[in-house]
């Protein structure tokens, strides 16, 4: 038997678990994870490696998380919309995550149209199911309800947070990816830099510890990054979109700019295994969100081209 490789798109609504299932896969974090919907603005990628076994000849899934499928009304959800069709384009496998704790609504629909539009293969995740715990049985009309669709080879219950269910997932993934190549080597588990995913730890504290609109129209974009041997010195202006905004970024005598900072700190510490030295800036840019170059400049691919054209030859 050949070894089994390929790209599996996570696709579903915000907030369905679908960057919790990624972490959970691939065994790190890899994407931040909040309450909030539309976490996640860029897609991003893990790697999981499953050894060769008895009669299992190993594979490799590249997991490719996407921002949550939603109707876009500005310029950084149509970017995100765009992220999403570039992830299900070059895929190999659709994996189509939805709440199972409130699937009731209708809310899967505007997912489903975009499986049934593609070609490629779909499984489904039914989440959460620890939220569940009681009542399973509200389980089985689910399954019946989304097999009628015939758009999924397999139905799937998990919880991605408690981690259950996810040896089956692997399992099925394997067999469902074609025999294959390794993309990557055993060690390279996301393309991310590290750069960015420091931006989006700040980023992550930020949608924790503020609320209403603030999360929502708060972005961070990571000015110096010196990597020393000790001490990796980083500093990172968080935007905003006007003066309320920041003076609730800044909080009471500085209080919630520290405590963003200080909880920043400690998870990018924890990514890099060196002590960090971290400055934050909190700038205003009116309507960001709506304005195309700035958020094509916020997508890590176009600040790496930047980085890389700018490094002395
Ligand atoms: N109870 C429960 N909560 C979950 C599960 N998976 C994700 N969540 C929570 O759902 C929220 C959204 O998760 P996230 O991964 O950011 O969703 P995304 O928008 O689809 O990427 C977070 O608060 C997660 O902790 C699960 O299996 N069970
Ligand atoms: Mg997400």
């Amino acid at each position: 038997m050949a070894f089994h490789s390929g790209f599996v798109c996570i696709l579903g609504r915000p907030n369905a678990g679908k960057s919790t299932l990624l972490n959970a896969l691939a065994g790190q974090k890899l994407a931040i994870v909040s309450p909030k919907p539309q976490t996640t603005r860029n897609r991003a990628m893990g790697v999981v490696n499953l050894p060769k076994g008895k009669g299992n000849p190993g594979a490799q899934i590249v997991l490719i998380d996407t921002p949550g499928v939603h109707r876009p009304d500005n310029s950084l959800g149509r970017k995100m919309m765009a992220e999403v069709r570039e992830a299900m384009d070059g895929s190999d496998l659709v994996l189509v995550i939805v709440d199972a704790a409130r699937a009731q609504d209708a809310d899967a629909d505007f997912v489903l149209q975009l499986v049934k539009k593609s070609e490629t293969p779909a499984l489904l995740l039914l989440n959460k199911i620890d939220l569940l715990r009681s009542e399973k049985l509200k389980l089985l009309p689910l399954i019946e309800r989304f097999s009628k669709l015939q758009l999924f080879r397999e139905i799937i219950p998990i919880s991605a947070r408690k981690r259950e269910g996810l040896d089956v997932l692997l399992k099925k993934l394997a067999n469902s990816l074609p025999a294959g190549p390794h993309y990557f080597t055993e060690e390279q588990i996301t393309d991310q830099p590290v750069r960015f995913m420091a931006a989006e730890l700040i980023r992550e504290q930020v949608l924790l510890q503020t609320a209403e609109e603030v999360p929502h129209q708060t972005t961070v974009v990571i000015e110096q990054f010196e990597e020393g041997r000790k001490l990796v010195r980083i500093a990172a202006v968080i935007y905003c979109e006007r003066e309320g905004q920041k003076r609730i970024l800044i909080g009471r005598q500085g209080q919630m700019l520290k405590q963003i900072g200080t909880e920043a700190r400690l998870e990018i510490e924890r990514m890099l295994g060196v002590k960090v030295f971290l400055e934050l800036f909190i700038k205003v840019r009116a309507n960001w969100r709506e304005s195309r170059g700035f958020v094509e400049e916020l997508d890590w691919r176009k600040q790496l081209q930047h980085l890389v054209a700018a490094r002395p030859k």
